[in-house]
Parts: structure tokens; C-alpha cells; sequence
């Protein structure tokens, strides 16, 4: 096994083996995160609470795409499952334009 095989398995032990099953920390770090968001305490996040929650800690920039990135299930909201999904992938396959705000928007709070 070399260096970097043995790096990558320790990542994904890191993180999980599917968004199912991202640990407890991960989770807890997500549902946190919704629930900041969610403003009407409802379980899932709005475009519209997204929107208001991005521009309040990022005055300025478009949340849009970043929306309809996380928005997996394209319900026009963000469920928890949408956030385990993005937490999943932005440790183990960020894509160039991986969505980073709502994380970031989740910390600075
Ligand atoms: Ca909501």
C-alpha cells in the first residue's frame, strides 16, 4: 500500500464511506447548520431563507447557484440529507465549484 493509498483511506474513514453514513461530528456540524438557516423551523431551508442567511453573512454575493447545487433533490429546498450530501462530497470529491458558502455561513454565526 502506498502513501498516498493509505492517505486516501484514512480520508474517507475520516468522513464515511457514503453521505449515509458521514459520523456523528459531520452530522452534528450539518444539522447545525440547518437549523441556523431554517428560519421557519420547518426541518428544510427556502431558497428564501438561504438567500437571506448567504447575503446577511456575505453582503454581495449571489447565492443562487450555490442553492441549486445544495438543492440535490431539486424540492426547491435543503434537507438535512442535501447537506450530508455536500458535507460527503466536499471532503472526499470537491468538484471546482464545490459549494462552500453555506459552510462557511454555518461557522461564522
Ligand atoms: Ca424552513
Amino acid at each position: 500500500m502506498s502513501k498516498e493509498e493509505m492517505l486516501a483511506y484514512v480520508e474517507k474513514a475520516f468522513v464515511g464511506k457514503a453521505p449515509e453514513t458521514i459520523p456523528a461530528f459531520l452530522r452534528e456540524f450539518t444539522t447545525q447548520a440547518l437549523t441556523i438557516m431554517d428560519a421557519d423551523k420547518d426541518g428544510t431551508v427556502s431558497k428564501a431563507a438561504f438567500t437571506r442567511h448567504v447575503l446577511t453573512s456575505f453582503p454581495g454575493e449571489d447565492p443562487a447557484h450555490e442553492f441549486t447545487r445544495l438543492d440535490r433533490g431539486g424540492d426547491g429546498s435543503i434537507t438535512a440529507d442535501d447537506l450530508h450530501t455536500a458535507a460527503f462530497a466536499f471532503f472526499t470529491d470537491p468538484p471546482p465549484d464545490c459549494p462552500a458558502r453555506w459552510l462557511r455561513a454555518g461557522v461564522s454565526v
